[in-house]
């Protein structure tokens, strides 16, 4: 499969509900900002939503503090936090930063809590200026990166602060294209047979900050990384395949 099929293959999963192996999304996630920070919680049942500039929308059955979908609320002052809890949950997030014509984007932080369950996490141009923290927890979960046209113009994802991810136990994968890290990067893949995949034009301008780390298992096929084209990794540890492809890693067979 290559990364084009691979690609396809995740918007299968994330956005075509009818080929989703997974039951209809449902519950309801609850917007609100609390001391200047917005927070979009969701349940414990399979939530999706998309999180652009002028609307949180909920999928499928999932509504947004019991609707379809709102506006982005005034007052937000400080981080976006995300926390969807258990569920197979799927997010996409499209906040390209302060462009003209934007009226809703992250000024500081951006936290995202998947939480146990298998989650899809998509970040399309996103622009973080300060730190970005996603943590996907249990489960074998998806986080996948890439820039978007918006108004005609290709927007890269960039984030200026330090990047951490964790996706802890299952078999995770993070793949990330054209995307800018600026700063410090911390990803940790936790056990299971893991990848992680940048298979186009990213930036790291500060390589020698930026750690991979894909955990156990260290034996067998292990836990695969693909960097072509890529920077030189001083800090890439416990990573056992170096394939020229992203389709065969990260549980993907
Ligand atoms: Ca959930
Ligand atoms: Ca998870
Ligand atoms: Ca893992």
């Amino acid at each position: 499969m290559n990364r084009i099929l691979s690609f396809i293959a995740i918007l299968a999963l994330g956005g075509s509900l009818a080929l989703s192996p997974w039951p209809a999304p449902a519950g309801n996630v609850q917007v609100s900002v609390v001391n200047g920070n917005l927070i979009i919680q969701g349940d414990n049942r399979d939530n999706n939503i998309i999180v652009t500039e002028g609307n949180i929308t909920g999928r499928a059955n999932t509504t947004i503090n019991g609707g379809r979908n709102i506006s982005p609320p005034d007052g937000v002052t400080g981080d976006i936090i995300i926390d969807m809890k258990g569920g197979n949950d799927f997010v996409r997030v499209e906040l390209p930063g302060d462009l003209p014509g934007t009226n809703f984007s992250v000024l500081h932080d951006l936290e995202i809590n998947m939480g146990p369950g298998n989650d899809i996490l998509e970040l399309l141009l996103v622009r973080v200026p300060e730190e970005t923290r996603i943590d996907t927890e249990g489960g074998h979960d998806i986080i996948f990166i890439d820039g978007a046209f918006r108004g005609g113009e290709f927007v890269r994802p960039e984030f200026i602060g330090k990047f951490t991810v964790n996706t802890g136990s299952g078999e995770d994968l993070l793949e990330f294209r054209n995307t800018i890290f600026s700063g410090e990067v911390d990803v940790d893949l936790g056990s299971g047979i893991d990848g992680a995949c940048s298979t186009e034009d990213s930036e790291f301008l500060m390589p020698e900050q930026a750690i991979f780390d894909g955990g156990s298992p260290s034996a067998g096929r292990g836990d695969g990384f693909v960097a072509r084209g890529g920077p030189f990794f001083t800090n890439v540890i416990n990573f056992e395949d170096f394939p020229d492809d992203c389709s065969h890693i990260g549980g993907r067979f």
